[in-house]
């Protein structure tokens, strides 16, 4: 009979030690010690995109409205923690079952966890901008897990005499029980220990920057806005007002937590094409003269229709002071601006000294600007969409030519220019809306910041187009709002509506979706009148 030697023994052919208990035990504490890096990873990553926290969102987001709203209804404020706990349960179960099945192979269980770090890392980088980041944190936490799991469960294979003259293989736990117990203790309590100051260190970090906020106040303008006209409002029930609250403000950006800013640490650096470079810090740049403007901030992909669009009180420092006091080189035709959090936002550089008066705003509607609106600075530039210049948590400003640089979304296959397109919507009556016969008031909001309103119109079921009254205007960067009076008949009617600027240019009536550019095209509501 050939000599069997222990060289010859295959990981996966070895006999069996470890239980399947053992295994399903290790497997489980393997994967807590994988969460537990991956959530640490996010924390210390640019982006932070938490990964149980980001497939919460992708839930929530996936699940349909219905269904979201019974579950709601059923658990109540509960389904945020429920819905944490239950991914947490889920990826502890998949790794309990990961290590039944590589017990006793442990250290050949690495595809595994190459799969399960890819697909938490690909959920994680999905619908964030923080793709490297939630990739490094899955992967991150999927090479810790693995090297627990074939730590723990590593076995010896030693050739043994079973007979005289016939060798056979022993394979035995390479740990002791001692050592492997102390140690799995050790693991499970440094994960569990780990991932608890974690969450308490995001939660206070957070607190931290909103008590530190509400400390700051705002400086007064060197040039207020002028008073807002008390005729800028149409006050029927359904319409929004003129100015939008803080609280009801759109938000849009890539980061799933906003970044919390400590203002003591935090400087903008002016730097690039620049005569001189520049720091500022918070209050050198609250020091500086203020002005303060109604402007209206539209996002590039809010549809037809939506509600992607916002006005506010704006106050800051004016974008081209700060340049100026840099030394704008000649040489200079951009300017991008980035965020803590790797965003980037650039358009040209015209832009940023002529007269519409951009603006690195502190202020929002007589608020320290709100956290998640940017604080402690964003850039807020009238007749750009928010994705070329709106940029939040601003950090640094750079001069550069369009050669040198893009913005975040333009290789991801949004157009450069971002100049804002004419747009207008209704808000009253909703689409679907039953109404009784008779004289209903239609009305909405039109914007075209930079340019102006000249006047809005409105079809009924395709009908000739007929003037709305406008409300009073607020200035040449913010919306208008308008109405009409509908004598409406019964049955079911379809409304349009459409803007003209003030150059007398019509709204374009090409349907389109948003993306690589804005959506275009006229809203039109459904209502049933009896
Ligand atoms: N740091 C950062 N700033 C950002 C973004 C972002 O993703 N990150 N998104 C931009 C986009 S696309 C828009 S439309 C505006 C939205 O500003 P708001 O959230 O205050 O309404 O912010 C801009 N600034
Ligand atoms: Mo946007």
């Amino acid at each position: 009979m050939p000599e069997q030697s222990s060289t010859s023994v295959l990981p996966g052919q070895t006999p069996p030690v470890w239980s399947k208990r053992a295994g399903a035990g290790i497997g489980l504490l393997s994967t807590l010690v994988a969460l537990a890096v991956a959530e640490l990873l996010s924390l210390v990553l640019p982006g932070g995109p938490s990964p149980v926290r980001a497939i919460a969102d992708l839930v929530i987001e996936t699940t349909p409205a219905e269904l979201r709203k019974t579950l709601i209804d059923a658990v109540g404020t509960a389904d945020k923690p429920l819905l944490t706990g239950g991914i947490i349960i889920v990826i502890l179960i998949v790794g309990a079952g990961v290590g039944v099945r590589f017990r006793n192979m442990a250290r050949t269980s690495w595809p595994a966890y190459l799969v399960l770090g890819l697909l938490v890392g690909a959920l994680t980088a999905l619908g964030t901008a923080a793709i490297v980041s939630g990739l490094i944190a899955g992967l991150g936490g999927a090479l810790a897990g693995w090297a627990t799991l074939a730590f723990l469960l590593q076995t010896t294979a030693e050739p043994v005499e079973i007979a005289p003259g016939e060798v056979g293989i022993r394979v035995s736990p390479t740990l002791d029980r001692r050592t492997f117990l102390v140690s799995s203790g050790a693991v499970g309590l440094l994960a569990v220990g780990g991932v608890a100051v974690l969450s308490a260190v995001r939660a206070t970090s957070l607190r931290t920057v909103e008590t530190a906020r509400a400390m700051l106040s705002l400086a007064r303008p060197a040039s207020p806005a002028p008073p807002l006209p008390p005729a800028a409002g149409i006050d029927i029930a359904g319409m929004p007002p003129p100015v939008t609250a803080n609280e009801d403000f759109y938000r849009i950006d890539t980061a799933l937590v906003p970044p919390a800013v400590d203002v003591d640490d935090w400087s903008l650096t002016i730097t690039g094409r620049v005569g001189q470079p520049i720091t500022l810090t918070y209050s050198e740049l609250r020091d500086l003269p203020q002005i303060e403007r109604y402007i209206t901030l539209a996002c590039v992909s809010n549809p037809v229709g939506g509600d992607l669009v916002g006005n506010a009180l704006w106050q800051g420092v004016p974008l081209r002071a700060v340049l100026e006091s840099a030394g704008i080189s000649p040489s200079a035709e951009q300017l991008v601006a980035e965020s803590v959090d790797g965003f980037t936002a650039a358009f040209p550089i015209n832009a940023a000294v002529d007269d519409r008066e951009a603006m690195i705003a502190l202020g929002m509607n007589g608020e320290v600007l709100p956290i998640s609106h940017g604080f402690p600075a964003r850039l807020v530039v009238p007749g750009l969409y928010g994705y070329v210049s709106a940029t939040k948590w601003l950090s640094q400003i750079r001069l550069t030519t369009f050669a040198e640089e893009t913005g975040f979304w333009i290789p991801r296959g949004w157009i450069a220019d971002g100049t804002i397109e004419s747009a207008s919507r209704i808000d009253v009556p909703l689409n679907r809306e039953s109404l009784p016969a008779g004289n209903v008031v239609v009305a909405g909001r039109a914007w075209h910041q930079r340019v102006a309103i000249g006047g809005v119109e409105v079809s009924v079921d395709d009908g000739p187009w007929s003037a709305a009254t406008l409300a009073a205007d607020m200035g040449i960067d913010t919306w208008r709002l308008w109405s009409w009076n509908w004598a409406a008949t019964r049955g079911d009617h379809t409304l349009r509506v459409r803007m003209i600027d003030a150059n007398g240019d019509v709204q374009s009536p090409v349907v389109r979706r948003s993306g690589p550019g804005p959506s275009s095209g006229y809203q039109s509501v459904e209502v049933f009148v009896d």
